[in-house]
């Protein structure tokens, strides 16, 4: 379509704006109630534009037609006619709002309208200061209603409503009482949308002065990867603030990312080394510290050196991970390094190499925009990936159709066309169930399967013991409703998979993403196939990373294998010396060979093992037998309260490297504020011990490191620091310098050695804990939005005002029969140990199930649960415990 903006010619294409028309010229509007991600209301009339023929219009919400002749400037009047009459209603300190923090300010500036007199005063709203992280100023409050559509529109929780009448009108919680006992879940989308400042976060004395610094980043905590934008003055954060042009969170952020920085200033911070003298940790020097882990190695190195074992951090960067490995292969001489892969997603990178080709999830996030119907298994994005969560609840606002496996009743549940609720451990029978269905209902691409996988045969002959009934019997979920959700998935143009925890950390996790699988190759539904995939919601902020740099036991670099001569002379060429040919120890079985005296040295980089690994029992035996511990971490943990030394290291805000994203998607992490005197960073840490040993770990740089990586991992290949920086991210597999990179994996043809996708025919088992008359109820663990894994950061930060403590989530009828209120101190007694929780009645959770976090180490869940784990990976059976649970008597 051609428009006239003041005389000169645009075009914009069907469905643009007369707003998008006068930018498309080059021309700026204030434009105070609009905001393009949200829908439109046009209630503030500061877009006013005049219409040839037709008189005044509000340009964000007149649609553009072709042949229209605008007048900009000369409307300019009724504009700033509008700004004015806003600004008559506010208190003159409206416009004392830093300009940077607010859109009105600016555009009164632009338009020369100033605060009315000085002596008129209206009334005073007042402030909600309630929150920890969002800040009411009802005063500065122009009824926009941006955060209100904000609230729901991207963040998808409509905590928020506009009340009163006129001028009155104001933003209040949805609940009636202060902003802290509402609904919201700080994800801080109001306060980034909000044009006058009305809304705005903490710090604001500090946020009144000028920003020094800003750096992108990538967030530190969860696989989503967000872009981040961190403000700074004086090597302290003032803000940060989610980024969206190419990011994976598209201007979104969550409270984690956004407001959970406060752990950097903790008075509990780490800033000297410690070395355990007569029993206790003392501060050492770094010159010490080293010198004792180096001298105290050598004698491994030269007698025993699988006597070692490293433990790698996904929580840190690919650089300091592919260095840890190098550590352990190159200067020790053994392959036992492992990263919480294990504990997570280990399965996922197992089942999905073993059916497709690659251990990755196999669709970039933004094919979400494209598929019709979502199948949400065993993954609670709304609490673990905000983002996520909050992306697909709009798919399912958009029409998108939505398919919960869940044994909870999350929030994605609750809007779920069909939630089907399985008694934890019975993913198997329910996935070979749909899979039945779609077989006779007559829903599989048999060209796709002709063409693309092979076992179709196999799993046929096993579907027939699935009937949707046998299936209802083994996990409880009704037939019909099985039935319902395959038919869906079956049916949909283009279906998505997103998976978590509740499918990988099983006795049986890896049967589970296999024959997860199944349902997408059956549907032609991946690769070659239209739809959305595969697509595990990985966790930690680089455990992708941690494992493709080769932090794992059985695997170099990019995924070669240990056992393949050509991919170890690679490496023993780059890192001039031999590579250990046999794989090492993984997570348990470092613990167990601590246990029977064989492991000499374990040295833990960044993981609280003791309170986050099963069973917490077996592993305080294994750190207690274990003669020497190293630990990197920020704090002292659990673990490293137990630990020989202690290396007091820097966070994610505080150094330089690269994360991979769950989507394969290589990021930049940049040095926002430098780390406190006496820190260092891993990689400085790694290399200093190294050094002290005589060896030298090449790298000097992170860019180096990325460098080095690319050299000996074909699928790296193209992937630098520099490239990164000026073309933004890349998704692996990028083989080299003028390689794309892979957002969709296996377009033409899937990784196999045959190029062909591997149906697997796996039975139903039985998970590994089984509930009885001692221990009658079922324990599921998993995650809270406000804490994260060990909660070592987030509670340190005003995360804790949010929730501060630990809670055992029983369900209505099973509280009665126990006698507890909410609240309540609940005794919990596993086959392992022992816990005590407080009660929070809630039918989140299925009669004989309870539900609990494990983010504050002093409620010690992890004593509870049990030491088995995946057949395949070793994945903790983190999902199935069998408790019984004693209410105060
Ligand atoms: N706020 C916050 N965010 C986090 C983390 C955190 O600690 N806090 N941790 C990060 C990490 S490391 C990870 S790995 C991710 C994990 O993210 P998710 O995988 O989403 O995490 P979980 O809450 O552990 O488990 C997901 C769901 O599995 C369900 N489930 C349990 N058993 C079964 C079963 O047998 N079948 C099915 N179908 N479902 C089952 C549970 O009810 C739960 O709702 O989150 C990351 N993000
Ligand atoms: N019951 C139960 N237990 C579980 C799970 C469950 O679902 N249920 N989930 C499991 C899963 S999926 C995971 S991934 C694990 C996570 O378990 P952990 O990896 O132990 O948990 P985190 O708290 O993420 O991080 C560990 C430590 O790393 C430190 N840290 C942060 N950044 C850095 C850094 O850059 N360098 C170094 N050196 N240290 C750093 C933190 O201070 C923290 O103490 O928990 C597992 N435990
Ligand atoms: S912070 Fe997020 S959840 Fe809370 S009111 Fe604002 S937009 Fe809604
Ligand atoms: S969704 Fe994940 S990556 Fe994004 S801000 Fe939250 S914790 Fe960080
Ligand atoms: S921005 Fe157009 S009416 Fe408010
Ligand atoms: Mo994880």
């Amino acid at each position: 379509m051609k428009l006239l903006i003041d005389g000169q010619a645009v075009e914009v294409l069907r469905g643009a704006t007369l707003l998008d028309a006068v930018r498309a010229a080059g021309l700026a509007l204030p434009a105070l109630c609009h905001d393009d991600r949200l829908s439109s209301v046009a209630s503030c009339r500061t877009c006013l534009v005049d219409v040839a023929g037709r008189g005044l219009a509000a340009a964000c919400s007149t649609p553009a037609e072709d042949g229209l002749r605008i007048a900009v400037e000369a409307s300019r009047g009724n504009r700033r006619d509008a700004l004015q009459a806003i600004v008559a209603g506010l208190p003159p300190r409206a416009l004392d709002v830093p300009a940077d923090r607010s859109e009105l300010v600016r555009q009164c500036a632009e338009y020369g309208v100033t605060s009315p007199d000085r002596s008129v005063l209206p009334p005073q709203r007042g402030l909600d200061h309630s929150h920890p992280y969002v800040k009411l100023d009802r005063d500065v409050c122009i009824a926009c209603g941006r955060c209100v559509r904000a609230c729901a529109e991207i963040q998808g929780t409509f905590a928020l409503t506009l009340v009163n009448r006129g001028a009155d009108t104001v933003v209040a919680p949805g609940t009636g009482g202060p902003w802290a006992e509402s609904d919201c879940v700080s994800c801080g989308a109001c306060v980034d949308t909000c044009p006058t400042g009305a809304l705005s976060e903490p710090g604001l004395l500090l946020n009144l002065l000028p920003v020094e610094r800003q750096t992108r980043t990538t967030c530190g905590y969860c696989g989503v990867g967000c872009s981040l934008e961190v403000s700074t003055r004086d090597n302290a954060i003032m803000t940060v603030t989610p980024v969206g042009d190419g990011s994976v969170n598209r201007g979104h952020a969550c409270v984690k990312g956004r407001f959970a920085h406060g752990f950097l200033s903790s008075p509990d911070r780490l800033t000297t080394p410690l070395i355990r003298r007569s029993g206790t940790l003392a501060p050492a020097t770094w010159d010490e510290a080293v010198e004792y882990v180096a001298t105290r190695l050598a004698g491994i190195r030269d007698s025993d050196p699988d006597g070692f074992a490293l433990i790698s951090s996904a929580r840190a960067t690919n650089e300091e991970n592919y260095l840890a490995q190098k550590f352990a292969r190159a200067v020790l001489g053994t392959n036992n390094v492992d990263n919480c892969s294990r504990l997570c997603h280990a399965p996922s990178a197992a089942g999905l190499a073993a059916t497709f080709g690659l251990g990755g999830g196999t669709n970039p996030f933004d094919d979400l925009d494209r598929c019709d119907a979502v199948l949400l298994v065993g993954a609670n994005p709304t609490a673990a990936h905000p983002v996520v969560g909050s992306r697909i609840f709009q798919r399912v606002m958009d029409g998108a159709r939505l398919v919960v496996v869940d044994p909870r009743r999350t929030f994605l549940a609750r809007h779920a066309d069909i939630h089907l609720r399985p008694r934890p451990g019975t993913n198997v029978a329910v996935f070979n169930g749909l899979a039945h269905v779609l077989v006779r209902e007559g829903l599989v691409d048999t060209a796709f399967l002709d063409a693309h996988a092979t076992g179709y045969e196999e799993l046929l002959a096993l579907l027939g013991d699935y009937p949707p009934e046998s299936v209802a019997d083994i996990s409880g979920v009704p037939a019909d409703d099985l039935v319902q959700a395959a038919l869906t998935y079956g049916h949909a143009l283009a279906p998505v998979i997103f998976y978590g925890l509740g499918v990988t950390e099983h006795l049986h996790g890896t049967d589970g993403v296999r024959t997860l699988s199944n349902l997408a190759l059956l549907r032609g539904a991946v690769g070659p196939g239209a739809g959305g995939g595969v697509n595990p919601l990985r966790g930690q902020n680089n455990v992708q990373g941690a494992s493709d740099m080769g932090a794992l036991p059985d695997t170099l670099p990019g995924y070669q294998k240990v056992l393949d001569p050509v991919a170890r002379a690679r490496c023993a060429e780059a890192w001039r010396t031999q590579v250990p040919p046999r794989p090492g120890l993984r997570i348990p079985q470092m613990f167990a060979a601590a246990r029977t005296g064989s492991l000499k040295a374990l040295w833990i980089i960044g993981e609280d093992v003791l309170t986050t690994d099963p069973d917490s029992a077996s592993v305080r035996a294994a750190l207690d037998a274990c003669p020497l511990v190293i630990c990197n971490d920020l704090f002292l943990t659990a673990t490293a309260a137990t630990a020989d030394v202690v290396f007091p290291v820097a966070s994610w805000l505080e150094k330089d490297g690269t994360f991979v994203n769950f989507e394969r998607r290589f990021q930049r992490v940049r040095e926002a504020v430098a780390p406190p005197a006496g820190v260092r960073t891993d990689f400085a840490v790694l290399h200093a011990v190294a050094s002290r040993l005589g060896a030298d770990l090449g790298c000097a740089t992170p860019a180096e490191a990325m460098a080095e990586c690319a050299a000996v991992a074909p699928v790296f290949g193209g992937i630098t620091h520099a490239r990164l920086d000026r073309d933004g991210p890349l998704h692996w597999p990028c083989s080299s310098a003028d390689s794309p990179g892979t957002p969709r994996l296996y377009r033409d043809r899937f990784a196999t050695p045959d190029g062909l996708a591997h149906l697997a025919a796996s039975p139903y088992l039985p998970p590994g804990e089984q509930c009885d008359a001692d221990f009658p109820f079922l324990l599921i663990t998993g995650r809270r939005a406000e804490h994260y894994n060990s909660g070592s950061m987030t509670r340190r930060t005003d995360n804790l005002r949010l929730l501060s403590l630990e809670t055992i989530d029983v369900e209505p009828g099973d509280a009665v029969l126990l006698g507890l209120n909410n609240g309540d101190p609940v005794h919990l007694n596993s086959r392992h140990g022992t816990a005590v929780l407080c009660a929070r009645i809630t039918d989140d959770v299925a009669p004989g199930q309870v539900f609990a976090g494990f983010h504050f180490p002093g409620a010690a869940v992890n004593s509870l649960t049990s030491p088995s784990g995946d057949e395949v990976t070793g994945c903790p059976e983190y999902k199935v415990t069998a408790v019984s649970l004693a209410g105060p008597r």
